[in-house]
């Protein structure tokens, strides 16, 4: 039987390292609500990687756990080789979107191209938090940066789209301020066979805050709450009508082979022809 639900069963006995109001705390609040809600009472089923930047603290050393902190944006392919060592584990990443949707960019597409199993939680704060604040990939146009004192000049990327065109078995995108839906797309990444991604937008008071003249969590979720629409209400609207809004939902759910079936059945076939001969 499923026991009550207290974060500390599954956290080592360690201070958090974030900041007062750091989304951070809500994504990891949600993902292990949803594997307590899913029937697990410790993590011995899963392996987590992350790469560098604060949202990569999450699991790791925090979680009672096994995890892998790799470098900066190389948490994925890590993620591919545990799985492959260890199909029967849920192997999940986190990540920023610098770490993910900067310089890992190239992994998180071809991972959900190829249908990794495994599940990858990005956490979209629209900055690099840890280094103090310079332009991301996610950072929407005209915001100051440390790196872009007079206004960021490019388009912010649409990860959840890209990965979600690319192949993801499962793609959603909530804020912290969803926390319900936030957890139950945990719920449903975690359970998916194939990629599953969810970005969770996310308030960093004091690198992303400052910028735009928010200082506190409380602002930032407002900001989310007033600016957040559903993909039903998105498709009537105008790419202009769209600018600095946060299109929030499920964006695919669907069925797909996934890269260890594709492997195995080829490893098979192969096998196969090498008998006959
Ligand atoms: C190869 C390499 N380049 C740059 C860095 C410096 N660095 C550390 S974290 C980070 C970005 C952090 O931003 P993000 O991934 O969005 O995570 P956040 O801290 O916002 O959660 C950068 C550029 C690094 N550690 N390694
Ligand atoms: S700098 Fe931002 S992302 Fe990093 S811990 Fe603080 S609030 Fe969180």
């Amino acid at each position: 039987m499923t026991e009550t639900f207290t974060i500390r069963k599954y956290l080592r006995d360690l201070t958090l390292p974030f900041c007062a109001g750091c989304g951070c705390v809500t994504v990891m609040n949600c993902f292990l609500r949803a594997v307590h809600e899913l029937g697990h009472n410790d993590l011995r089923k899963f392996v987590f990687c992350s790469g560098i930047g604060c949202s990569a603290w999450i699991p790791s050393p925090y979680f009672e756990a096994d995890s892998i902190h790799t470098t900066h944006g190389r948490s994925i392919p890590v993620a591919l080789g545990v799985k492959l060592m260890r199909p029967d584990l849920n192997v999940v990443v986190f990540g920023g979107d610098g770490d993910l949707a900067g310089i890992g960019l190239s992994h998180l597409v071809h991972a959900a191209r190829r249908n990794v199993d495994i599940m990858v939680v990005m956490v979209n704060n629209m900055i690099y938090g840890m280094t103090g604040g310079q332009v991301a990939p996610t950072t929407p146009l005209g915001v100051r940066t440390t790196t872009t004192p007079y206004g960021s000049f490019d388009p912010p990327l649409d990860t959840v789209r890209l990965v979600a065109t690319a192949g993801a078995s499962y793609a959603a995108r909530w804020t912290t301020m969803h926390f319900g839906q936030l957890k139950e797309a945990m719920k449903a990444a975690v359970t998916t066979s194939g990629f599953s991604f969810i970005e969770a937008v996310s308030p960093c008071p004091p690198a992303f805050g400052k910028k735009i003249g928010l200082k506190d969590a409380a602002g930032m979720l407002r900001l989310f709450k007033e600016n957040s629409l559903s993909l039903e209400q998105a498709d009537k609207m105008t790419k202009e009508e769209l600018e600095n809004k946060i299109v929030v939902g499920e964006y695919v759910r669907r069925k797909r082979p996934t890269f260890t079936e594709r492997i195995c059945e080829t490893l098979k076939e192969a096998e196969k022809t090498a008998e006959e001969n």
